[in-house]
């Protein structure tokens, strides 16, 4: 029996390749939070915990994050059974309350670890994959339609992307309704265009832009107001033609089945930092299957680490009905993974071999580390 030995937490401060406009902030860097369980046999699980832009989208920040794993989750898994995830899964839930993307990183190098011990790789670990490969959605956040339109139409020309969400809620709803409608008229039919208002909008913005977007002939509206407004969702999803979609409404299987029993929501993005982990996740999509809601492939903008754990849960999905966004690698200015995903008409590739299917690179880990903690039993020490 493999037990857990060491435990050690990393920040890494990543630059994205251009200002990400989102409702709440302007990204210009990202900081994934790694978490590398060493079991006693001298196996490894990796990890990755990672939100966006520090406490703007949700309440857990990187350093948050960190404090979680390191000063209340790793004391708990010292020493214990590394070969029974589940057994952790339920350990962690009793004993540490919210703070589902600090359980995520955790359980991520859980099941990598058991994975690899294995010789398996993650989506073979969760039964099969039954896809190869996903469609895969850009973000055109850069906050200007010319340039918006640009990035499309080279990502088209190139074959990586003909999904497009366009990140909305910071301007007038009038504004953002031209600013979508421009790009809509450029890209015609070559392309989904879809939004993202995160949860910006009042009820009574939300009626309008709705409509307003059905005109444009957009695909998906995502998360139109405050992720606790259930009942504005469910009117508005009773009440329109355009797809509706809950991102933040969702935090765990929990959430989902109330914004399922509510009718508040035609598609979930599902997401393994907010559903609380991979287990959690195929829960959320499960729940969703029985629910007649289709399913989205959603991202926290994680590193290759995070997108390829996600990769694997999603290839094992029923249905993917909308198909995914987990282009987060593709956003910043360096690649963390020796070997990087694969992104290739119009798809995003599951990596093979074994555990998660991807290598962390070091140095490039080295280079990027603002902060680290180790623990071990012995040492609590912060290391910069
Ligand atoms: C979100 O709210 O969906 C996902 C893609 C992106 O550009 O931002 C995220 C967050
Ligand atoms: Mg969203």
């Amino acid at each position: 029996m493999p037990h857990i030995d060491t435990i050690e937490v990393i920040i890494l401060d990543v630059p994205t390749i251009r200002g990400h406009v989102l409702a709440m902030t302007t990204m210009r860097k990202q900081s994934f939070v790694i978490v590398r369980i060493r079991f006693s046999d001298g196996s490894l699980g990796t990890g990755e915990g990672t939100t966006i832009g520090g406490l703007s989208y949700c309440s857990e920040s990187p350093e948050s994050i960190c404090s979680a794993v390191h000063d209340y989750i790793a004391p708990l898994l010292l020493k214990a059974d590394g070969d029974n995830p589940n057994a952790l899964i339920s350990m962690i839930e009793r004993s540490v309350r919210g703070n589902p993307i600090a359980r995520a990183a955790v359980e991520m190098a859980l099941w990598d670890g058991y994975a690899r011990r294995r010789n398996m790789s993650l989506s073979a670990l969760f039964g099969g994959a039954l896809r190869a490969s996903m469609p895969v959605a850009w973000t055109l956040a850069s906050g200007a339609a010319e340039t918006d339109i640009e990035e499309a139409q080279e990502m088209i020309a190139s074959r990586r992307h003909n999904i497009f969400k366009l990140k909305i809620g910071k301007r007038p709803v009038r504004h953002d309704i031209e600013h979508v409608a421009a790009i809509k008229t450029a890209l015609g039919d070559q392309a989904s265009i879809r939004v993202d208002v995160n949860q910006a909008w009042s009820l009574t913005d939300a009626r309008w832009g709705v409509a307003g977007l059905d005109e444009i002939g957009i695909d998906l509206i995502e998360q139109p107001v405050a992720a606790t407004e259930i009942a504005a969702m469910a009117e508005l999803t009773a009440g329109s033609r355009v797809a509706i979609m809950a991102d933040e409404a969702l935090s765990g299987p929990v959430t989902a089945q109330k914004v399922a029993s509510a009718r508040a929501a035609d598609v979930f993005a599902v997401k393994v930092m907010q559903s609380g982990g991979l287990k959690r996740a195929q829960e959320v999509c499960a729940l969703a299957n029985a629910s007649g809601i289709g399913v989205y492939g959603g991202t926290m903008l994680e590193s290759g680490l995070g997108t390829a754990a996600a990769l694997h849960v999603f290839a094992c999905t029923d249905r993917l009905d909308w198909g995914s966004e987990f282009f987060g690698p593709l956003l910043f200015t360096d690649e963390i993974l020796q070997q990087p995903i694969r992104y290739g008409d119009f798809h995003v590739h599951v990596p093979l071999g074994i555990g998660n299917g991807v290598e962390l690179d070091m140095d490039k880990v080295n280079f990027y580390r603002r902060d680290s903690a180790i623990c071990d039993g012995r040492t609590v020490a912060k290391v910069s």
